[in-house]
This record gives C-alpha cells, sequence and structure tokens, in this order.
C-alpha cells in the first residue's frame, strides 16, 4: 500500500489548523493534525520541507517502522515542531490502517477498555458569580467534571478567562504577543477561595480541576496544594515548569493533592524522571505534540507501571483531528484518567466534520472506519492562515513571568 501524496494544509476555520493528508496509491486517505500553536508554519515547513518529500513510495502499513526512520533518521531528535510532524504523519497512518481494515482505530489499539471517555470542560469568570453561572451551564450540558479559572482581582488581564467582561481566554495577537499581567501573592490568595466558593454553592459531587499554567515555584505550589486540599480538587495541573521534573520531589513533600502535568512535553524522557518517582498522579502529553498514537501509547504504558493515569490536553488549538485520535487512545487504555474537551468554535465544521460524540459527561469516538473525522480541503481553501502570536506574561513590576 504506497504513499502517492502527502500535503499539508493549513487553514483558520476559527483558529489555525495545520492538518496533513497522506494518500495512498488505492485510494485510502489518512489525516493528522500538526497544529504547534503560534508556532505553525515552523511544522508545515518540517513536514512540507522534509518528511513529506520521504513519505512518498513508503508502504503505509509500516507504521512503527516510518516512526522510527522519521525520528532516528533525524539525528536532531525530540523537541515540539519535530514531534509535532511525526505525530501528524503517525496518525495519518493509524487513519489509513483503520479505514483499510474497515474498523475504528480504537479497535486496533485493543478494543473498548470502558463505555466512554470521561471528559472535563472548561468554566470561567471575570468574576466568581460568572464563573458560577458558568459551571451551572456545564453541569446542565451534563459535565461530570469541570475547570474552573476565574479573573484574580487586582491582575487586569489573566489567562483562561472566556467570554464575560471582555475577557479573552487565550489572547491571540496578530503582530506581538499581548502582555498579561501576574502577582503570585495575589493568585495564591485567591484560588482556594475560588474552589471554596464554587464548593459552598455546589457541593462535592462533581471533579472540580484548576490549570496553575506554569506559574509557581515548587515551594509556592506546595502550598497552594495544601490550602486546595479541603476542596478535594480532581487535579492541580502544570503548578511549576516541568523542564525541572525533580522540583516536584518538593511539591510532593508537602501536599496531597493530585498533580497533572505534560502539555508542553513531547516525548517520554521529559516526563520519565516524574512518572518513574511517582511525582504526579496524571500525565497530560498530547497526541499532536508528543509524537502521535505510536509515541503516546508508549508514554501511557510507561505510566501505567508506575500508577499515574492519562489526562491529556485537548484545548481547542489542537484540531478535531486530535480530539479524536485522543479519543481512541483514551477508550484503550488500562490507564485511562480524564480527557480535556474544550470543543472548538467558529466555522470548524465546514472543515473538519466528526463523528465522536458527547453524552452525558462521556465522549465516544465513534465508529466509523479509522479515526472517524472528514477533512474537507475545499472548505479549508476558504479560511487562510491567520498568523497569531499567543501572550506573554509579565509581573507587575515588568518582569517577564511563565506564561
Ligand atoms: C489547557 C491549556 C491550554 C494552553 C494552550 C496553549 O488547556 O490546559 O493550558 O489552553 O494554554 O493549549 O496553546
Ligand atoms: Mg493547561
Amino acid at each position: 500500500m504506497k504513499i502517492t501524496d502527502a500535503r499539508v494544509v493549513v487553514s483558520s476555520p476559527g483558529r489555525n489548523y495545520v492538518t496533513l493528508v497522506i494518500e495512498t496509491e488505492d485510494g485510502v486517505t489518512g489525516v493528522g493534525d500538526a497544529t504547534l500553536n503560534g508556532r505553525e508554519l515552523s511544522v508545515a515547513s518540517y513536514l512540507r520541507d522534509h518528511l513529506c518529500p520521504l513519505l512518498i513510495g513508503r508502504d503505509a502499513r509500516r507504521i512503527e517502522d516510518t516512526w522510527q526512520y522519521l525520528y532516528k533518521g533525524a539525528y536532531w531528535r525530540r523537541g515540539p515542531v519535530t514531534m509535532t510532524a511525526i505525530a501528524a504523519v503517525d496518525v495519518a497512518l493509524w487513519d489509513i490502517k483503520g479505514k483499510a481494515a474497515g474498523m475504528p482505530v480504537y479497535q486496533l489499539l485493543g478494543g473498548a477498555a470502558r463505555d466512554g471517555v470521561m471528559v472535563y470542560g472548561h468554566a470561567s469568570g471575570s468574576s466568581l458569580d460568572d464563573l458560577s453561572q458558568d459551571f451551572q451551564r456545564h453541569l446542565d450540558l451534563g459535565y461530570k467534571a469541570i475547570r474552573v479559572q476565574a479573573a484574580v482581582p487586582g491582575l487586569d488581564k489573566t489567562y483562561g478567562i472566556a467570554g464575560a467582561g471582555g475577557r479573552v481566554y487565550e489572547p491571540a495577537n496578530a503582530n506581538r504577543p499581548q502582555e498579561d499581567s501576574w502577582e503570585t501573592s495575589l493568585y495564591l490568595d485567591f484560588a482556594p477561595e475560588m474552589l471554596r466558593h464554587i464548593r459552598d454553592e455546589f457541593g462535592y459531587g462533581t471533579h472540580v480541576l484548576h490549570d496553575v499554567h506554569h506559574r509557581l515555584s515548587p515551594i509556592e505550589a506546595g502550598r497552594l496544594g495544601a490550602a486546595l486540599e479541603p476542596y478535594r480538587p480532581f487535579w492541580m495541573e502544570d503548578p511549576t515548569p516541568a523542564e525541572d521534573q525533580s522540583a516536584f520531589r518538593l511539591i510532593r513533600q508537602h501536599t496531597t493533592t493530585p498533580v497533572a502535568v505534560g502539555e508542553v512535553f513531547n516525548s517520554v524522557w521529559d516526563c520519565q524522571q516524574l512518572i518513574t518517582e511517582r511525582l504526579i498522579d496524571y500525565i497530560r502529553t498530547s497526541v499532536s505534540h508528543t509524537g502521535g498514537i505510536t509515541h503516546l501509547r508508549r508514554v501511557f504504558s510507561l505510566a501505567d507501571l508506575y500508577g499515574v493515569r492519562s489526562g491529556s490536553h485537548g484545548a481547542g488549538d489542537l484540531s478535531p483531528v486530535a480530539m479524536a485520535a485522543a479519543l481512541h487512545v483514551d477508550l484503550s487504555i488500562p490507564n485511562f484518567g480524564i480527557q480535556e474537551y474544550m470543543g472548538h468554535t467558529g466555522p470548524f465544521e465546514e472543515v473538519f466534520r466528526t463523528g465522536y460524540t458527547f453524552s452525558d459527561g462521556y465522549m465516544h469516538p465513534g465508529e466509523a472506519p479509522g479515526l472517524g473525522v472528514e477533512f474537507d480541503e475545499e472548505a479549508a481553501s476558504r479560511h487562510p492562515y491567520d498568523p497569531r502570536y499567543l501572550p506573554v506574561n509579565r509581573r507587575l513590576d515588568g518582569t517577564v513571568h511563565d506564561w
């Protein structure tokens, strides 16, 4: 089953997505997501200029061999650009294998290990009252798990707050990054207050999550985790920048609040110490930034040995192709924890026709052969690339802080 064409489509149906399309001699086509938010064209070029020419003539059935060929053959290993490009090829080949077999990808991965995939949605607000309204909206939609973020009093621009009060979840500017504001002391006072507010109003029947977005030092994270314990968060996400894996030992000494890390990682090596020393509870690597289904399964298999569960990144900057691929993996692995589902906005449905479903807090990838996502290239061409920068973050005294 020879590959006859591999092409990259960069489009912006609501936000920017890089999609790889692979065609085979017998007419089976597969798609992969190659979106690296804010740095999209670097992956598009890696694919177009370096990987697509190598794919022509290869046997589409040899997924592992192709993965090794692209990874080891590059010499320059790991890194978000390389691993996102390899992920797109890998996911497209799994899509092709599923279509050729007439089976959804999860069946090829061993079949369903559960009936559905518990997902968490994002509730946010410019005030605690706004947050409550959004939390209620998610409950009404059926969510069993909800992430909460609210504007920190005293900081005029904070990440992760959608809609109300004119705030934007993830400001993305065309010419240069927007500058958010930050002050750890204000946040550390406010975050436990926010969790208390939600538990007082809604009780303990729903899983509540919170994303710290890499902004604390280890000892600050220990303090936050301890302060959150009475409100029993499902997890505290990305408490510190996790390049420094050993820093999590200090967090662990101070709190039993579960810790989730990994959305900026791109290989099993980035989380090896976190997993083998049991320094985290959930590993959040994504299918499209971590070398695709082939490598993500390797990460989750290592995690399984150490009692760490999955909690894949599923923000709206990963395309519906990535969402579908994640759901196939989630359904099939033994150590699934939870899946993020932020959903997609704008005219994305013109371009990506998805077969996955959401019902009562659980998702399912569907029964269509392959990934179950159809990509309409013609529709994509009506939504051209729209360059955007992600924000940067500064403390009130002007110091650049982790974003
Ligand atoms: C999350 C995230 C994201 C990231 C985004 C960056 O969903 O947990 O932290 O929303 O900020 O993916 O591009
Ligand atoms: Mg996050």
